[in-house]
């Protein structure tokens, strides 16, 4: 098995949560390797050796190394793990039921970060590289009796080549940050689906169903019982069905009516099922209609942290505690800042009516000219649209933040451009570009060529913060360069929460109020003004923030502190959005 092949974004198994599967979640066993040695030294770990006798001398032992829980991050559960970044190896045994034994079955992991290399049963399967995204590997044929054996090396050690690359401003958490399961599937099983409404079209869908299996079924079917819709599709000899199904009487998904519908896949003997919304989406000048109707998006940007917990956030309590902020927020729009966060917010954000904004970690000093840093850009970024495909709370993919304008990155992310659109044409193509400074004018201009590759404008501003005080905003001016629709996607200042003082004094809580005041009515006057994202909902960690007494290792531009404390800017961007339900 080719494992560059089993890590290709186009054969993710899709719905993963509906599939029948063994969570691997719990503790495992780990091991540090701080000089990488491993795989190959003279402690051979991924070979998890017992020693044969009592002379036979062994320098490492899974069995007496202690545990971390999967899925976590290493940094938050152990103190001495705080900073490294490095590999530690893991290890889970554990048996597969009968029933288990003679379907295929696969590892899913949602996530390692950042590289991860996996052993199962003494045999390498393959590695994979992205700290944010799923990937799947197949063992069927490889299974013991009893236990089994599954090691993962995990390695977050940062470097220029990667995505992101080496400098960030949230923390580098390393581990295995979200689920592992052990999924069985049929010998030919519906491998992923799309299933949305087709662009241009009020009520049909179109998409795709595709198999995997060496006895393919004529056809599949397409039921949607709510709708009384069952409809069959002819297979072709790649496995591929094509859908187009009229779906009269729907109710369109949108933030007031979330609805879901119960979508179910047959293939032979094999079927998949999932709840899938379905909204229109498009731009008409700078107009950004949801369902035909114009749009603004109440937004807030956030971290996948839980910062009141410590970590990243994974489960589903994480996502409603977060999410349950911006609804109390009055937010409809969530950006999900600044790389792929994990299924669970996401289906949530489809059930609650939020919609999102789906991100790269193409993040300042990416090196644009390496051709293997696209490829590894277009593999992420395929692994999370074809986790996400059927989300109708999905609505953005961005392709950047804040990257400086040159050559190589135009070319670079036009690529992108282009490669998302043939993944998914369904959805609106964004990037968080820095405005122009017309020198000697309070005017902005945003004028950056990507705009032309943007369905979406997208800036991240903070006049009041790095670029003057809060009272500039009274005569500053942005013009955007481009007929479409245009989002602030950042905006904010830094406030400790409890500090207090006048408006002038920086880290104040009233600075902080301070500028957010300033920012709207300046965010008005911008003809394209479509929605904003206040950066940040809450406090998170990052080692570019350092000054003692203030910040102490965390971006303080939260609305939200570190231990759920609201600090007065909340309460103004709870009341802007209110007065613009109005
Ligand atoms: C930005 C970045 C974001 C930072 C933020 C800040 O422009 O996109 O990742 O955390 O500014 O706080 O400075």
């Amino acid at each position: 098995m080719n494992p560059a092949e089993q890590t290709h974004a186009a054969k993710l198994i899709g719905a993963i949560g509906s599939r029948a599967q063994l969570s691997l979640n719990g503790k495992w066993k780990y091991i540090i390797d701080g000089y990488e040695t491993g795989a190959f030294g003279f402690m051979p770990v991924w070979k998890d050796a017992k020693p044969k006798s009592k002379s036979d001398r062994l320098e490492y032992s899974f069995d007496a190394s202690p545990t971390l829980w999967v899925p976590g991050d290493w940094n938050s559960q152990d103190d001495k793990l705080f900073y490294y970044e490095g590999r530690i190896w893991h290890r889970r045994l554990f048996e597969i039921p009968e029933e288990m034994r003679e379907q295929r079955l696969f590892l899913y992991f949602d996530a390692i970060n950042y590289k991860a290399e996996v052993y199962f049963n003494n045999e390498k399967l393959g590695e994979h590289e992205g700290g944010f995204t799923p990937f799947n590997l197949e063992i069927t044929g490889k299974l013991r009796d009893g236990e089994n054996s599954l090691i993962v090396a995990v390695d977050n050690r940062r470097r220029g080549d990667a995505i992101p690359s080496n400098v960030t401003d949230w923390w580098n958490y390393g581990g295995i940050t979200r689920d592992v399961r052990l999924v069985a599937l049929d010998s030919t099983f519906i491998r992923n689906f799309h299933f949305q409404l087709a662009k241009g079209s009020a009520n049909h869908a179109s998409g795709w169903v595709e198999l995997d299996g060496e006895k393919l079924p004529e056809s599949v079917e397409v039921e949607l019982p709510e709708l009384g819709l069952k409809e069959s599709f002819t297979v072709d000899d790649t496995g591929k069905a094509r859908i187009e199904l009229d779906l009269p009487g729907l109710q369109r998904w949108s933030p007031d009516n979330p609805k879901l519908y119960d979508v179910t896949i047959r293939a032979g003997e094999s079927s998949v099922s999932d709840k899938i919304g379905f909204r229109t989406l498009e731009t008409r000048g700078m107009e950004l209609l949801l369902n035909g109707k114009p749009m603004f998006l109440r937004g807030v940007c956030y971290h996948e942290e839980n910062a009141v917990r410590g970590g990243r956030a994974w489960s589903v309590e994480d996502a409603k505690r977060f999410l349950g902020y911006a609804k109390e927020l009055n937010c409809n729009f969530v950006r999900l800042a600044h790389y792929p966060h994990n299924e669970n917010i996401i289906r949530l954000a489809d059930e609650w009516g939020i919609l999102l904004w789906g991100e790269l970690p193409l993040y300042w000093g990416i090196h644009w000219g390496d051709d293997q840093v696209l490829e590894n850009a277009k593999r992420q970024m395929g692994e999370m649209i074809n986790r996400d495909r059927n989300r109708a709370a999905v609505i953005i993919w961005s392709i950047c933040n804040e990257t400086g304008r040159t050559e190589p990155r135009n070319k670079f992310l036009k690529a992108m451009a282009d490669h998302v659109r043939s993944l998914d044409d369904t959805r609106l193509v964004s990037a968080a570009l820095q405005p122009d400074k017309i020198e000697g004018t309070g005017k902005k201009v945003i004028s950056d060529a990507l705009g032309e590759q943007l369905d979406v404008i997208a800036l991240n501003q903070y006049i009041g913060w790095y670029d003057g005080l809060p009272d500039a905003c009274k005569t500053s001016d942005y013009e955007v360069r481009f007929d479409k629709p245009l989002i602030i996607s950042e905006f904010g200042a830094g406030a400790l929460f409890g500090f207090h003082g006048d408006k002038e004094t920086r880290w104040t809580e009233e600075f902080q109020a301070w500028v957010y005041r300033e920012s709207f009515p300046m965010l008005e006057r911008i003809a394209n003004f479509r929605g904003c994202a206040p950066w940040v909902l809450v406090d998170f960690r990052t080692p570019l923030r350092m000054l003692p007494g203030i910040q102490d290792g965390w971006n303080r531009k939260g609305l939200v502190s570190e231990r759920g404390e609201r600090k007065q800017a909340f309460f103004i961007v709870q009341e802007y959005y209110r007065k613009r339900l109005e």
